[in-house]
C-alpha cells in the first residue's frame, strides 16, 4: 500500500511531532505478521489448545510435560521469526520521541530484538524460566518435557510467564498504569483488549485526558472508544504514520 493510502489526522501528526507522552500497548497481534500466531485470531493458539489445559499454575501442576511441550513449541516457533515493520517502526519511534513508552502484553521478545529499550513486560517472556518454587531465574534454555530440572530448592522450572490467574509482575503493572494515566497520547496495538489488567490501559489512559489511537484490522472492545482507528495491520499502518510525522512538511 503506498504512502499517502493510510490518513493520518493533523492532530496525530502533531501529537507526534510535538514529542506528546506517549505510551504503546501492544498485543500478539503486532506478532502476526512475524509468523506467530495469535491468541483469540482464526489461526490463534487457543483454537488448537484449551488455555485451561494449558496457561494456568494448576495445569502445570497436574501436566507439566504438556505445559512445556507448548511452551517448548512456541519457543521453538519464536526462534525462527523475525520483527516487522511493525516492531521496527516502534523502535524507531522510541528513539526519536523521549517520551514514549512500550507496554507489551507478548512474551515473544520480538519488540527487544527490533531495537526498542525499556519495554514493560506485563506476561512476562518466553524467553525467561524461573523456579515455581521460589522464583529463582534459572538459566537452562532448552527443556526437555521429558526431564524437567529441578531447581537447587527441589521445585521444577517453569516458563517465566504470567498465567491466568497469576498476579502481573507489581512493578510492570503499575508502572504501565502510572505512564497511561499521565499519557496524553495513547496506542493500542494488536490486541483484542480483553484480558485483564492489561485491558484497563487504554480505558485509563481515556479517562485522563489522552487521545487513542487503535490499529487492528479488526474493531474491538476499546473501538468505540479511540479517537483514531487504523483498520490495518500493524506492520503496514505504523511505518506510514511514523512517516506522516517525521515527513511532514510544516
Ligand atoms: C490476574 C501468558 C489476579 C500465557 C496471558 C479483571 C481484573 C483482573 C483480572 C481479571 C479480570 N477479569 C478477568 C480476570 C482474569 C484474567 C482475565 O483477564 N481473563 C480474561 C480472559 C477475561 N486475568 C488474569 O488472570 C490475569 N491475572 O488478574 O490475577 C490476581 C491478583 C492478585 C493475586 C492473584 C491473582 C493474568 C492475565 C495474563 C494471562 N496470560 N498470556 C501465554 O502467553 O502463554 S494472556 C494472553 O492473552 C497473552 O499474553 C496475550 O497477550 C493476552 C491478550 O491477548 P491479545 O494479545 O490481545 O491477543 P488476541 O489474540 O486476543 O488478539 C490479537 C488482536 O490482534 C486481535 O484483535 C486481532 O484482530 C489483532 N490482529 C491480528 N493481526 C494483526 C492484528 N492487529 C494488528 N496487526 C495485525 N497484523
Ligand atoms: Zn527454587
Amino acid at each position: 500500500m503506498n504512502i499517502s493510502a493510510v490518513q493520518v489526522s493533523k492532530s496525530l501528526i502533531e501529537l507526534l511531532r510535538s514529542d506528546s507522552k506517549t505510551v504503546v500497548l501492544t498485543g500478539a497481534g503486532i506478532s502476526a505478521e512475524s509468523g506467530v500466531p495469535t491468541f483469540r485470531g482464526k489461526d490463534g493458539l487457543w483454537n488448537k489448545f484449551d488455555p485451561r489445559e494449558l496457561a494456568t499454575f494448576s495445569a502445570f501442576m497436574a501436566n507439566p510435560k504438556l505445559v512445556w511441550e507448548w511452551y517448548q513449541f512456541r519457543r521453538d516457533l519464536i526462534d525462527k521469526v523475525m520483527p516487522n515493520q511493525g516492531h521496527i517502526a516502534l523502535a524507531e519511534m522510541e528513539k526519536s520521541l523521549k517520551q514514549l513508552r512500550i507496554v507489551t502484553q507478548n512474551v515473544d521478545n520480538l519488540h527487544q530484538r527490533a531495537g526498542s529499550r525499556g519495554v514493560i513486560e506485563l506476561h512476562g517472556n518466553i524467553a525467561r524460566n524461573k523456579c515455581v518454587n521460589c522464583s529463582a531465574p534459572i538459566a537452562e534454555r532448552e527443556i526437555d518435557p521429558d526431564n524437567i530440572p529441578l531447581c537447587e530448592c527441589g521445585g521444577k522450572i517453569r516458563p517465566d510467564i504470567v498465567w491466568f490467574g497469576e498476579p502481573l509482575p507489581v512493578e510492570a503493572i503499575e508502572t504501565a498504569q502510572q505512564e497511561s494515566a499521565s499519557a496524553e497520547l495513547f496506542f493500542s496495538i494488536g490486541t483484542s483488549a480483553e484480558v485483564y489488567p492489561a485491558a484497563d490501559l487504554p480505558r485509563i489512559a481515556k479517562r485522563a485526558g489522552a487521545y487513542l489511537v487503535e490499529i487492528n484490522p479488526d474493531p474491538t472492545a476499546i473501538t468505540p472508544y479511540a479517537d483514531e482507528v487504523f483498520a490495518l495491520p500493524a506492520g503496514e499502518a505504523l511505518p506510514q504514520i511514523w512517516q506522516c510525522a517525521v515527513g511532514h512538511s510544516n
